[in-house]
């Protein structure tokens, strides 16, 4: 990680060094649709038509090309919302388990100016659907992309315009089949002993502990852009004293050169910097810093930078307008800290699913709300996106109310030998490059997280994440990369590569379960093992036991929420004294209850949460709150009105 230089030429020649070689990656960009003075968005949000599959092959779909005809026309469908995960929208337990491809359509008015401009770019997007999707308009294929978790588009203008008389009908299919080179990974298994199953049986074999929820799961947008655009933007911050500075790269398509012109507003809509040409630094003096929630009695500041385009190929001229949210800070690692705008950053945070009753892991903004709002009531400053990339709605949430977030691929349950091969690393780098190239612009997001507990111990693995955290070093030299490791020690591979280690552990459950008087003893030997070796700084990036809401026992007994509370504090008193040495976070496991697949250790789910599903508080939740709070008063720099025991 490359520390911040002086002021002048010194910052600015190194914030060109970082966007040079970040320019490196992708070719198209993944701007976030906004509604501007040249761009509009049509929300595609509602009932779809569905059907899942069921053919013994799983492609009578294909093969009877659903996606030519109404898929009305070709079979009964199901209502199903978009966006949702389909599996616990209906009562039928073969649609809740269902593997393999279903399919989504819809019918949609374009407005007729949209189609009438030929001038006017038409994008379809599709925030996620999990995990391989085929999109076809009006029966002609317009993207495949594979991996849930991230957004991807494809210009429909062409295809639109070929008949502007009909509706322009969109179709879906989606499969959730997981392999050995899909992120996560799984297997399937045949079971051909017909004493046993039933002909053509098989099982989805997962190696993560969430339910592996499927469908549509984030909007489906139309949006406009004209036909010479703003394609993508990169941003990297500085600052020093009261000054700030923007570097930023613009990136244009659909025309060899274009005027650019780049405005930074502040909150007000004043003008605080202006430049043009498509890279530059914006100067912005007495700079509003962006700071993390509790750090400071503003936080979460945010400018907006406008680029206006203006292009001509000849025969018409085109104005685009895209504004980009903008947060200034700096982030740095040193051997024992965190750094934010150069201040001490200690993460008092959670560790989140997206995940909830009848959605799954459906995008809903109540749900989103409520959290933000539950995480603010804790105290807790910053999450995880385990164990995937979250919605870019939440991300958006996070840089307006300062929550500080580890950004995580879905490099989860990278388990067995065969998921470490040449084809599964070269689709964990292209995540990797999807995950920077959307997610790289929020100041929210300060590390990347490029896996979860992998088998890092295996021989395959050194090169394998080697090469993974140093592309992802090459893709944004700005920010810190790190792994999440378990407390196995023997899997320390990677290790050597990252900026901070993240280690997991459940001491006193699933080692010494009920023995929680272990707990001190084996946390300190992990943290000074780990820092003895790589003398880095630590997050403990999980710890928690299961608490079954409403169950109780004193002397506290596993799966109640007095050994849920117990558990927690005593992590809290190693968490204490090493935090005053090189510890620099701890994260619970896990926000709230979540669903999993089926199985003798879970009883409807994982009940880790500090709050239940429809969250409502365990005891957990008030001996967390107390403590963020507290830790909150002695860390950050608190105005009165913000402290603990107030009401928000
Ligand atoms: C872990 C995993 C997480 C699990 C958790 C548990 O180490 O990272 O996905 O849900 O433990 O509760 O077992």
């Amino acid at each position: 990680m490359a520390t911040r230089g002086g002021f002048g030429w010194l910052c600015v020649w190194y914030l060109c060094a970082l966007l040079d070689v970040a320019s490196l990656q992708g070719s198209g960009g993944m701007l976030y649709p906004r509604e501007t003075s040249s761009r509009e968005v049509k929300e595609l949000t509602g009932v779809w038509s569905f059907r899942a599959d069921m053919s013994a092959n799983r492609n009578e779909g294909f093969d009877g090309a659903w996606y030519k005809s109404p898929l009305a026309t070709t079979g009964p469908v199901l209502e199903m919302p978009v966006p949702a995960s389909y599996n616990d929208i209906t009562q039928d337990s073969m649609l809740r388990d269902f593997i393999g491809w279903v399919w989504y359509e819809r019918e949609v008015q374009v407005p007729s100016r949209w189609v009438k401009d030929e001038g006017t770019r038409v994008v379809l997007r599709v925030g996620s659907a999990h995990y391989y999707s085929v999109v076809w308009v009006n029966g002609i294929q317009v993207a495949e992309h594979e991996g849930g978790h991230l957004p991807f588009e494809a210009d429909i203008g062409g295809v639109i315009r070929e008949d502007p008389t009909v509706p322009c009908r969109i179709t879906i299919a989606v499969n959730n089949t997981l392999t050995l080179t899909s992120l996560p990974p799984g297997t399937i298994t045949h079971m051909n002993d017909r004493t046993k199953y039933p002909g053509g049986y098989f099982v989805q074999n997962i190696f993560f502990d969430f339910f592996n929820y499927a469908g549509i799961h984030r909007p489906v947008l139309l949006y406009t852009t004209p036909k010479v655009y703003v394609d993508d933007i990169t941003v990297f911050t500085d600052f020093a004293d009261s000054t700030g500075l923007v570097k930023y790269k613009v990136s244009v398509k659909g025309a060899s050169s274009a005027n650019l012109k780049v405005t930074l507003m502040d909150k007000d809509g004043h003008c605080v910097a202006t430049s043009s040409g498509p890279s530059g630094v914006l100067k912005v003096a007495d700079v509003m810093l962006w700071w993390p929630y509790l750090m400071h009695d503003n936080p979460g500041y945010l400018y907006s930078m406008e680029v206006q385009l203006s292009a001509s190929d000849g025969q018409s001229t085109f104005e685009d307008v895209y504004a980009l949210p903008v947060g200034i800070r700096t982030v740095n690692v040193t051997r024992t800290q965190f750094l934010i705008n150069n201040k001490p950053f200690y993460f008092h945070g959670v560790n989140k699913h997206e995940d909830s009753d009848i959605r799954g892991k459906g995008l809903d903004w109540p749900l989103i709300v409520k959290d933000f709002n539950l995480i603010k009531w804790l105290g807790a400053n910053s999450f995880r996106t385990s164990h995937y990339p979250y919605a870019e709605e939440i991300m958006q949430m996070c840089d307006r109310h300062g929550i500080v977030v580890i950004d995580e691929c879905p490099g989860v349950g990278i388990k067995d030998i065969r998921s470490f091969g040449n084809a599964s690393l070269a689709h964990h780098l292209s995540v990797m490059d999807e995950l920077v190239g959307r997610d790289k612009n929020h100041p929210s997001v300060v590390m990347w997280s490029v896996a979860n507990e992998p088998a890092a111990e295996m021989p395959p693995a050194d090169y394998y994440f080697s090469t993974l955290i140093k592309h992802t070093k090459m893709l944004d030299p700005s920010r810190p990369v790190t792994f999440i490791t378990d407390s196995n020690y023997a899997r320390d591979k990677g290790a050597p590569y990252v900026d901070v280690i993240c280690v997991n552990s459940y001491f006193s459950w699933y080692h010494d379960p009920g023995h929680m008087e272990v707990i001190p003893i084996q946390l300190k030997t992990q943290f000074e093992n780990w820092f003895g070796k790589y003398k880095k700084p630590i997050i403990q990036s999980e710890y928690g036991a299961d608490a079954v809401p409403g169950l109780h026992s004193d002397p506290p007994m596993m799966f109640t929420e007095e050994y849920q509370k117990n558990v927690l504090q005593s992590y809290h008193s190693v968490f204490d004294e090493k935090r005053k040495q090189y510890v620099i976070g701890e994260l619970i496991w896990n926000f709230a209850d979540f669903m999993t697949a089926q199985g003798i250790t879970r009883v409807v789910g994982n009940k880790k949460g500090i709050f239940t599903r429809q969250r409502q508080p365990k005891s957990a939740a008030f001996i967390l709150r107390e403590r963020y709070w507290r830790l909150a008063n002695a860390t950050g720099k608190l105005p009165p009105w913000t402290r603990y025991p107030c009401s928000l």
